[in-house]
């Protein structure tokens, strides 16, 4: 998809996640609490699929410049289970890279998690968006989606702290809809 038609996308996809959040089809979306001290502070997530498309998108309480990406244990992560199962079998990782801002879609392994393919990310605000093929996570029936943000916070927490959507487990999306 070239980046004039995936703004389309992303833009008409929030549009309709804004307006009329769960009423659409093949759209689903989730809101999180105020709760964590950071600009990555996640407040709503959404998922949405077309028929060879898996989209995902994150907004945040605060703004935040894409650069914060850049910082030490400072990222968003997509997570997804194509498989069943507790646990996420894919994430895209997405961090501040070479003055820009670069995803990566990588596949959970038993050791860690291995790169598979860079996906487009576009950042509108306090919103993030990323897709990719359905293909890529071998998806088919439903997908299990949530993000993560990771940050530093000294009065927080010790070291990495981290806000979830949702806090526990992963949200259901329907692909046969
Ligand atoms: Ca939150």
């Amino acid at each position: 998809m070239n980046k004039g038609i995936r703004l389309t996308v992303v833009a008409s996809a929030l549009s309709l996640f804004i307006a009329i959040p769960n009423a659409q089809a093949h759209v689903g979306s989730k809101f999180d609490l105020n709760d964590s001290p950071s600009p990555l502070d996640i407040r709503s997530g959404a998922f949405f699929h077309s028929e060879n498309r898996l989209g995902t998108a994150m907004q945040t309480h605060g703004l935040w410049r894409a650069s914060m990406l850049s910082k030490p244990n400072t990222d968003v992560y997509f997570i997804y289970d194509s498989k069943g199962g507790p646990k996420f079998d894919y994430f895209v990782w997405v961090h501040y890279e070479g003055g820009r801002l670069v995803a990566k879609l990588r596949r959970v392994v038993s050791d860690g998690s291995l790169h598979m393919q860079e996906v487009p990310v576009v950042k509108d605000g306090k919103w993030l968006y990323v897709d990719f093929k359905k293909a890529a996570i071998s998806a088919s029936g439903f997908v299990r989606w949530g993000v993560l943000t990771s940050f530093q916070s000294r009065n927080f927490c010790k070291n990495e702290c981290w806000d979830g959507l949702p806090n526990r487990g992963m949200v259901t999306h329907d692909l046969r809809t």
